[in-house]
């Protein structure tokens, strides 16, 4: 592995208005103050902060806020792709996917694993909530309901190279849409019968398939709220926390051998529903084990 092949540029999103509380929008400092930079560092990456895309929530409506703040949130990661670096996105609401899946696709072909309790398969039309962090998936595979977005301009990220990892709740029209999709689906069953190895290691080799390389996008609450108690929408019999860091461990390894992690977003972290800012520091160990931290 070249030196920067290695860098990791840090990007806030500091949004939550795609979500369905408010306090996500605080997920990027919950982050920081668990201690990022230092535990890149000492899983020997060299890392950059450059701060947070501009986001302006208020006297807007949400759609609105989505579509400037993803514009600001893809220009960043395709820039930071550009230099030869990693952009790491730490959101926020998992609205803000849909301006890193844009970002990645923007010079590039590339795959995507999406550790989530849900689909984020929804579309304004089926939405049961009307959330947008529950739609980013169906938005990047240029679903037409999303003709008015700029963001669908073009199918970014094609569905056969996209894999959801730990399915346990989807809406009626959502499973209906991902049924229809060509994408690969992994529900918590699959983890539980086939283990989470085995599972990680065909999600690669289906995202990685043809393409560039491989975004991750982690929401934080593919793991059991035991784990991870602070996500607006929380939903039980998730991923442990040994699961999890195994499954990033295992991407690590492959990319170790393959370089195939190429970008990354860190979503629903809710700082306000945690009194110990435990999902922020399940969240940092979880990316320093994506980014190569060993133990020995
Ligand atoms: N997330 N399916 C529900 C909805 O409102 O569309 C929940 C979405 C959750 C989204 O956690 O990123
Ligand atoms: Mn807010
Ligand atoms: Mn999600
Ligand atoms: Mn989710």
């Amino acid at each position: 592995d070249s030196a920067v092949s290695s860098d990791v540029a840090v990007i806030g999103a500091p949004i939550d208005i795609g979500g369905n509380c408010r306090g996500a929008d605080l997920g990027p400092a919950a982050i920081r103050h668990a201690g990022l930079e230092d535990a890149l560092s000492e899983a020997g990456v060299s890392v950059t902060d450059v701060g947070d895309v501009p986001v302006s929530e208020t006297g807007t409506e949400p759609v609105d806020a989505i579509q400037s703040t993803t514009a600001a949130i893809a220009d960043r990661v395709a820039e930071t792709l550009q230099q030869g670096a990693r952009p790491l996105v730490l959101g926020g609401d998992h609205s803000i996917a849909i301006g890193t899946l844009r970002g990645t696709a923007r010079n590039a072909k590339s795959g995507v694993i999406w550790f989530d309790a849900h689909g984020d398969y929804n579309t304004p039309t089926t939405s049961p909530s009307g959330n947008f962090h529950g739609m980013p998936l169906a938005a990047a595979h240029g679903h037409r309901d999303f003709a008015d977005a700029d963001w669908s301009i073009a199918p970014s990220i094609p569905e056969e190279n996209t894999v959801l990892v730990g399915l346990r709740s989807l809406d009626e029209q959502e499973r209906d849409a991902l049924r229809r999709a060509d994408v690969t689906a992994y529900t918590m069953v699959d983890i539980d019968d086939r283990g989470i190895s085995e599972i990680v290691d065909e999600a690669i080799d289906i995202a990685a398939s043809g393409t560039d390389g491989v975004h991750v996008s982690l929401d934080l609450d593919w793991l059991d709220p035991r784990a991870a108690p602070g996500v607006g929408t929380p939903v039980p019999g998730g991923a442990t926390e040994r699961e999890a860091h195994l499954a990033l461990e295992r991407l690590a390894e492959r990319d170790a051998d393959d370089d195939v992690l190429r970008s990354m977003d860190v979503v629903e972290v809710n700082p306000l529903l945690d009194d110990e800012n435990t999902t922020a520091e399940a969240a940092t160990d979880l990316i320093a084990s994506a980014f190569g931290n060993r133990i020995i």
